[in-house]
């Protein structure tokens, strides 16, 4: 039950919707057991005893009755159903909330497709148990205990004998229990399969085509489609195996209340009517507690989804803003790093070390290096998307922790490799930073990423809206769009990394013409490959295994006869290569 203890927040404000929910259950329930009554007393006093002047009476109660469960139902099911509704829209927006503040960190370990599923099926999983699940297994328990009661004023003697098997009933039930639960868990896993590999494929589209893999894929898919069918298959097989079975001994509880009940009829210690009720009532036992078996899975299954609900809500948000003192103003650029250490995780090797190093505001600063050198990661340390594991981050001579995470990431800009658009328009993409941003101030920021001609073109102007993943617009134009989004927010800092490796050359000039207004003003950071973007800079850091191997300007970077110097080489050997092979 800890599970849902830690969640009580959650449902336990809306309790008065389930308490209503439960007492008119009660109610319910109490009705149910009125209709076997009421078909005793038609058998034994008016049809045996010929009272027919109570047929009206009893038929006006019988209506009377289901009238009051009629009402009593729907504000039952009504209040239950807002009992979950509205405890799962509060849980599942802080799940959400929780989300948007969760470090990259935990980010780098998760998987779309299972946060996903967490917050979609698992938080369906627990709303269902609210709604229906414990009212259920409370109807179940009232039910039984109001049947045996009347039962026994009837008889007590029959009410033992008929009860006699009903053990033998739920072991069966348990045993099936034991079996249906294990293959459920089954079902929903290859589901979550299933899922993952549609998920994949979809979002990994170019690379199925240009690869030409469909046919692969295709049998992917059969795979696991066939697996999720497997998985239907014996399951479907448990059920058909036991149902029988347990309506079998159902049925031998009745085939004993008929038997002892009709002799005792014959005999005159009970009334025919009275084994008539009887009759229905053993049901109001037997259907609860093959059912409850259901009741059970539902709630472990519940439990299951809370618990991974509770694992999103209780991680550590590990980041967060210092209580006192914090500056919220924005900044104006100096960075400084202070022997700057970064490990990922606790025993990894480390990402960066040792680094120093100091930009002056609106400096332009390169960053060099092969793959997995700590480019990116430098830069991730000024925004707090890490902490650094030794040494100090420093803007404007104040420590990054002491800054808010808002003033912090709100000076500074990123543009990436490969930028996100969201599937929206095209003046919300701009302004997603800057909300509060004027027409105007888009079309301005537009203009200088060199964007506004290209977006007057399209069907709608700014108000286009972008297929998925900003299907719809080149490479270089989703580019121009993050470049127009960077400006908007107009940031002190602003970060290029690898912005212009994934255009082609032609594109790449309108964008370095993009970039450049961008810089303007800004303390900058270019990460690239090519020597050509970050000549120009103020100082050019030449990394190597998370190490500073040389620092300068251009011009003695090419002569010292290092890792800058050899790459300027390659370089530019192969751009004489390509232009002798172009003059001949
Ligand atoms: N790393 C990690 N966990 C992350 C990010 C990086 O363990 N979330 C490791 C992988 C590399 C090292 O840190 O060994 C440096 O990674 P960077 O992303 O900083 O490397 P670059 O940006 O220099 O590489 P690239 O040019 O490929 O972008
Ligand atoms: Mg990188």
């Amino acid at each position: 039950m800890g599970t849902f203890k830690k969640l009580k927040m959650y449902y336990w404000p809306y309790k008065k919707y389930f308490i209503l929910s439960m007492s008119f259950l009660i109610l319910i329930t109490a009705i149910t057991v009125v209709y076997p009554m009421i078909l005793q007393l038609t058998i034994d006093d008016v049809v045996l005893q010929k009272k027919y002047s109570w047929i009206p009476y009893l038929s006006i109660g019988f209506v009377f009755i289901m009238a009051i469960k009629g009402v009593a139902t729907f504000i039952n099911q009504y209040m239950g159903d807002l009992f979950g509704i509205f405890s799962v829209y509060k849980l599942r927006n802080s799940l959400y909330e929780k989300l948007q503040f969760l470090p990259f960190k935990y980010y780098d370990n998760a998987k779309t497709g299972d946060l996903m599923s967490r917050l979609t099926a698992d938080v369906e999983g627990v709303r269902f148990f609210l709604s229906y699940g414990f009212t259920e297994l409370l109807r179940f328990i009232i039910l039984i205990i109001i049947s045996v009661i009347v039962m026994c004023y009837y008889s007590v003697p029959l009410t033992v004998v008929t009860l006699i098997t009903l053990p033998f009933l739920a072991i069966v039930v348990y045993k099936f229990d034991k079996a249906v639960h294990p293959a459920f868990r089954g079902i929903r896993k290859s589901f979550g399969r299933l899922n993952t590999n549609v998920q994949e494929n979809i979002s990994g589209i170019n690379t199925v085509k240009s690869l030409s893999r469909e046919n692969f894929q295709t049998d992917k898919f059969n795979d696991s489609n066939g697996d999720y069918k497997v998985q239907n298959l014996s399951t479907s097989f448990i059920w058909a195996k036991y149902f029988p079975l347990m309506e079998f001994l159902g049925n031998i509880s009745v085939v004993v209340l008929l038997g002892f009940g009709g002799y005792l009829v014959i005999k005159g210690s009970m009334h025919p009517g009275e084994l008539v009720a009887f009759y229905s009532l053993v049901w109001y036992i037997i259907w609860p507690i093959v059912n409850l078996g259901f009741v059970i899975n539902m709630f472990s299954q519940a439990k299951a989804s809370g618990e991974r609900l509770l694992e999103v809500l209780e991680a550590d948000n590990m980041i967060e803003d210092q209580s006192l003192p914090i500056y919220e103003e924005k900044v104006i650029g100096e960075v400084e790093f202070k022997n700057v250490t970064l490990r990922y995780e606790q025993d990894a090797k480390d990402a960066l070390y040792d680094i120093s190093f100091k930009a002056m505001p609106g400096q332009v600063i390169g960053l060099i290096g092969s793959t997995g050198a700590g480019k990116t990661s430098i830069t991730q340390l000024m925004t707090r998307f890490y902490e650094p594991s030794d040494g100090e981050v420093l803007i404007d001579g104040k420590k990054v922790s002491d800054y808010s995470i808002r003033a912090l990431r709100r000076s500074i800009g990123f543009v990436l490799q490969e930028s996100f658009l969201f599937s929206t328009t095209i003046k919300e993409n701009i302004s997603y930073g800057r909300p509060e941003a004027t027409m105007d101030e888009i079309i301005d920021a537009a203009k200088r990423a060199q964007a506004h001609e290209f977006i007057l073109e399209l069907p709608d102007g700014y108000d286009t809206v972008l297929g998925e993943r900003g299907m719809g617009l080149s490479g270089g134009q989703k580019q121009r769009i993050a470049i127009a989004r960077a400006i908007c927010v107009n940031p002190s800092i602003i970060i290029l990394d690898d912005a212009t490796s994934a255009v082609d050359m032609e594109t790449e000039l309108e964008i370095q013409k993009a970039l450049t207004e961008v810089m303007k003003g800004r303390t900058t950071f270019i990460i690239a490959h090519r020597i050509s973007s970050l000549k120009h800079a103020d100082e050019i850091i030449v990394l190597e295994d998370g190490r500073i191997k040389e620092r300068g300007v251009h011009e003695y970077l090419i002569k010292n006869n290092g890792l800058y110097q050899r790459i300027y080489e390659i370089q530019f050997k192969d751009y004489q290569t390509v232009l002798s092979s172009i003059t001949g």
